[in-house]
C-alpha cells in the first residue's frame, strides 16, 4: 500500500524551479492548474506559454489507477505493449462488479464466485507487471485513491471518468480512456489539449442543510454537462478551505458530470488534517516545504477574472440543499422550489428508496451526518417511509463507521448495507420488481442518473442530492419534503421537525481496519503466468485492428442517426453487460442499444438497409460488418458524454464502423475513438444533422488528405439519388492521425514507433 512517498518528494523537490520559469515565459502569476501541469511537462517538452484549447502537450503522470470493469481492456492492452512492468506506480481496483442485492457479506461472496475468473486475471497480470490490487470488497476505487495515494500538486490518470475525486486533495487527477493508461504505464508521455480555466469562488459557509454536495449540484446547474469540456475547474476562496476534504473530493468527483477535464482546490488544512488522518503526515511535511506551490499565485485569487476564462461566484451561506434529476445530473432544482416543479412535471412524489455511497459521498464524514438524520428520527418516533441503502466507500470506512456505532444506527432503520462498492451507482443492483418497468422515484448521493443507470427500469426517476437529503426524504417518503420549513408526523401522529444534519469530518478516534484488502505484487512478476482462457465468454485476448487501407470511405451506409443525449451509458450500458467488459465480441452485443433512433424515436431498432428491415442495432452492424459494408453513427450534442468506457469507442470499432460524426463530443469519448483508429467526426454546420435521412449512403471524398485543421468531406447520397456535400471539422493532429493510419494507437506501440 506504501504511497510512495519517495516519488511524491521527487515532484516536490523539482516544482519550484519548474513553476518559476513557467511564470517567467508566461509573463503574469499563474494558476495552481497551470503550476500542476507546469510542473509536470514530460520530459523534452518545451516548457513555453501554451494557449489554452489549442495547443496538445506532453505530460508526464506521478500515477495510474484502474477500476476493474475498464482495467481489463486496459490490461489486455497493456499485455501488447511487450513491457516488463509499469513505468509508473499504478493500482487496479475491484469495485464494478459486485451485485448489490442482499447485504454485503453474501453479495460479496456471490461476486467472488461469478467473476472469479476475471477477478483471478486482474489479480494474476497486477502481480505480473508490478500493480498494486485491491480485492473485492476492498473499496471504491476513488475512495482508496483519496485515502491512500492522492498528493497535493500532483498529476494521475485513472481509467474511470471519476478519477476527478483526488482534486479533493488538491491533485489534477484526470479519467481517460484505457489506451491512454497504457501509455503512460509503458513509460510513454500522456497528451492532453491544454485546458482552459473555470474559477469558483466560494464565499461565506456551509451551514445548517447545505453540504458540499450542493456546491456541485449549483454548479451543474449552472455550467451544464457540457459547460466544463475541456476546463479544468478551480475552486478556491474563504468557502473552499472552510469545508473538508472529503468534501472537496465530492465537489472535484462531480466535475466529470459537466464535462470538466479536472477539478480542484489549493492545499490548505482540511488537507492536511486528512493527509495526517489517513496516516500521511510525512506528505504534509513534504507538502508544507513547497505550500507556496501548492496553491495559485496570490494575484490570481486577488483578481480572478484576469486569469480565468470563465469566473463563478458561489455564497454558500445562500446557498440552499439541491435535488438534481431525473435522467441528467445538471437539472437542478432548490429544495424550496422541489414541491411546485414536481408537481408541474408530474414526478412520482413517493420515495422508494434513499442510497448513500457511491465515490462521490461515501466518506466518514458523509456517513456521519446522513446517520445523524437517522438517530433523529429513532428519537422523534418515525418509522421510514422508503427502504434505505449504503455502501461504504472504502473497508477503512466501513469498519471504522462499524466501530463507531454508524453502521448499527443505519441497520436498526432497515437499512441494507451493501458491499464496499460501486453497487446501484452502476445498475449493480438487483432491485426487486424493476422488471416491472414501474414510474417511481428514488434519491440517492450519487453523480449520475441517466435512464436505466441504478435499476434498468426506464421508468425509475433517479435525483441526485447530498447524503443528509437522501436520508432526510428517504425517512419522509417524499420527494417534496423540504426539511428546512416542513414538519413530519411521527407514528404517535404527532408533529416533528428535524434539526439539521452535523458530524465528524474525521473519526475522533482515528480510522482503523483490520484487512483493507490490498496485494502488493511480485517483486520481480517475470514468472508469473497470466491466463486467459480461449473458450471464456469474459475475457478474450485481443486482436489488432486492421490498418486503414489509404482508400477513401465509399458506400457506407448510416448505422444510426442518433437523437438527443447518448451517453456512454446508451452507446455501451452498464449493469448485466459489465460481466462482459473483458471480452471485445460479446460485450458488442450491447453496441447502442439505448440509443433513440432519430427517425423512429425507438431505441435499439434501425433500418438494415439490406434488407429494409428493423432490427437490433448490434444484429444490423453484424450484417453489414458480414458483408463487408462500412458504416457510419451519426449523433447530437455532447455524444459520449459521462463514462470513460473505451467499450463504446472498441466496440464499433470492433463492428466495422468506421466514423462517429456528431455535433459535439465528451472528451474522453472523442479521444477512445482517436484511439481505436476511428474517424470521430464534427458537423461543421451542426445544421447539417437535420440532412441525414434514414437511407443514406455515405462516401469521403478527401480522407486521403486527412491532415490537422484540414475539414474532411462527406458525401450523403439520399435515397432518391440526390446528394449533400457535408463538411465537418476534426481535432485529429499530426500523431493522432498516425493512429488512425495504423488502425489503432496501440498498433503503433506494438511496432514500437
Ligand atoms: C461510471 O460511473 O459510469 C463508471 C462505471 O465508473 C465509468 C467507468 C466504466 O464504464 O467502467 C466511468 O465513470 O468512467
Ligand atoms: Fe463506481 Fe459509481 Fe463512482 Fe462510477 S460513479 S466509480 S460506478 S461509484
Amino acid at each position: 500500500m506504501a504511497f510512495d512517498i519517495d516519488m511524491i518528494r521527487k515532484v516536490y523537490d523539482t516544482m519550484p524551479a519548474r513553476v518559476d520559469k513557467a511564470r517567467e515565459l508566461v509573463g503574469r502569476p499563474l494558476t495552481l492548474s497551470e503550476k500542476i501541469l507546469y510542473a509536470h511537462l514530460w520530459e523534452g517538452t518545451p516548457s513555453t506559454k501554451f494557449t489554452r484549447s489549442k495547443d496538445y502537450v506532453d505530460f508526464a503522470p506521478d500515477r495510474v489507477a484502474c477500476q476493474d470493469a475498464t482495467a481489463q481492456m486496459a490490461l489486455l492492452q497493456f499485455m501488447h505493449a511487450g513491457k516488463e512492468s509499469v513505468a509508473v506506480p499504478t493500482t487496479v481496483h475491484c469495485d464494478h462488479l459486485i451485485l448489490a442485492k442482499v447485504g454485503a457479506e453474501k453479495d460479496l461472496a456471490v461476486a467472488n464466485t461469478q467473476s472469479k475468473e476475471v477477478f483471478d486475471f486482474l489479480s494474476s497480470v497486477s502481480n505480473r507487471y508490478g500493480i498494486g490490487f485491491w480485492k473485492p470488497g476492498s473499496g471504491i476505487i476513488h475512495q482508496i485513491v483519496l485515502e491512500n495515494y492522492a498528493f497535493p500538486g500532483g498529476l494521475m490518470i485513472g481509467t474511470d471518468s471519476h478519477t476527478v475525486n483526488a482534486g479533493g486533495l488538491g491533485m489534477l487527477a484526470i479519467g481517460v480512456g484505457g489506451a491512454d493508461a497504457v501509455d503512460v504505464m509503458s513509460g510513454m508521455s500522456w497528451e492532453l489539449k491544454f485546458p482552459k480555466l473555470i474559477g469558483v469562488k466560494l464565499t461565506g459557509k456551509l451551514n445548517g442543510w447545505t453540504a458540499p454536495k450542493d456546491v456541485i449540484l449549483r454548479v451543474a446547474d449552472i455550467l451544464t454537462v457540457k459547460g466544463g469540456t475541456g476546463a479544468i475547474v478551480e475552486y478556491f476562496g474563504e468557502g473552499a478551505t472552510s469545508m473538508s476534504c472529503t468534501g472537496k473530493g465530492t465537489i472535484c468527483n462531480m466535475g466529470a458530470e459537466i464535462g470538466a477535464t479536472t477539478s480542484t482546490f489549493g492545499y490548505d488544512d482540511s488537507m492536511r488534517r486528512y493527509l495526517t488522518a489517513t496516516g500521511r503526515a510525512d506528505v504534509v511535511e513534504a507538502a508544507d516545504k513547497v505550500a507556496d506551490y501548492l496553491t495559485a499565485d496570490a494575484e490570481v485569487y486577488a483578481n480572478p477574472e484576469q486569469y480565468f476564462d470563465e469566473l463563478i461566484e458561489i455564497n454558500l451561506t445562500e446557498l440552499e440543499p439541491y435535488i438534481n434529476g431525473p435522467f441528467t445530473p445538471d437539472r437542478g432544482t432548490p429544495v424550496s422550489k422541489m414541491k411546485e416543479e414536481a408537481a408541474k412535471n408530474d414526478w412520482p412524489i413517493k420515495v422508494e428508496w434513499g442510497l448513500i455511497g457511491s465515490c462521490t459521498n461515501s466518506s466518514y464524514e458523509d456517513m456521519s451526518r446522513a446517520v445523524s438524520i437517522v438517530n433523529q428520527a429513532v428519537e422523534l418516533g418515525i418509522t421510514p417511509k422508503a427502504e434505505f441503502g449504503i455502501n461504504p466507500g472504502s473497508e477503512q470506512i466501513r469498519y471504522t463507521i462499524e466501530r463507531d456505532g454508524i453502521i448499527a444506527a443505519f441497520e436498526k432503520m432497515g437499512t441494507k448495507v451493501f458491499t464496499n462498492a460501486c453497487g446501484p451507482c452502476i445498475g449493480q443492483w438487483d432491485r426487486e420488481g424493476a422488471d416491472k418497468g414501474e414510474k417511481n422515484t428514488i434519491v440517492h448521493s450519487f453523480n449520475r442518473n441517466f435512464s436505466k443507470r441504478a435499476d434498468g427500469n426506464p421508468n425509475t426517476h433517479a435525483f441526485v442530492t447530498s447524503p443528509e437529503m437522501v436520508a432526510a426524504l428517504a425517512i419522509s417518503g417524499r420527494l417534496d419534503f423540504n426539511p428546512i420549513t416542513d414538519k413530519l408526523l411521527n407514528d404517535n401522529g404527532e408533529e416533528v421537525m428535524f434539526k439539521p444534519p452535523f458530524g465528524d469530518e474525521l473519526p475522533t478516534k482515528g480510522f482503523e481496519v483490520e484487512d483493507p484488502g490490498f496485494q502488493a505484487p511480485a517483486a520481480n512478476g517475470s514468472s508469473v503466468q497470466v491466463i486467459v482462457s480461449p473458450d471464456s465468454s469474459r475475457l478474450q485476448l485481443l486482436e489488432p485492428f486492421q490498418p486503414w487501407d489509404g482508400q477513401n470511405i465509399t458506400g457506407a451506409k448510416l448505422l444510426i442517426k442518433a437523437f438527443g443525449k447518448c451517453t456512454t451509458d446508451h452507446i455501451s450500458m452498464a449493469g448485466p453487460w459489465l460481466r462482459f467488459r473483458g471480452h471485445l465480441d460479446n460485450i458488442s452485443n450491447n453496441m447502442l442499444i439505448g440509443a433513440e433512433n432519430a427517425f423512429n424515436n425507438k431505441t435499439n431498432s434501425v433500418k438494415n438497409q439490406l434488407t429494409g428491415e428493423y432490427a437490433e442495432v448490434p444484429a444490423v452492424q453484424r450484417a453489414y460488418k458480414a458483408a463487408n459494408i462500412p458504416s457510419i453513427v451519426v449523433g447530437d450534442q455532447n455524444y459520449g458524454e459521462g463514462s470513460s468506457r473505451e467499450h463504446a469507442a472498441m466496440e464499433p470499432r470492433h463492428l466495422g464502423v468506421k466514423a462517429v460524426l456528431v455535433k459535439s463530443f465528451a472528451r474522453i469519448h472523442e479521444t477512445n475513438l482517436k484511439k481505436q483508429g476511428m474517424l470521430g467526426l464534427t458537423f461543421a454546420n451542426e445544421a447539417d444533422y437535420d440532412k441525414i435521412q434514414e437511407d443514406d449512403t455515405i462516401n469521403f471524398l478527401d480522407l486521403t488528405e486527412f491532415a490537422p485543421g484540414k475539414q474532411l468531406t462527406l458525401e450523403f447520397v439520399h435515397k432518391d439519388g440526390s446528394k449533400d456535400i457535408i463538411m465537418t471539422n476534426h481535432t485529429y493532429n499530426d500523431s493522432q492521425i498516425e493512429w488512425f493510419k495504423a488502425g489503432s494507437a496501440l498498433n503503433l506501440i506494438a511496432t514500437g514507433k
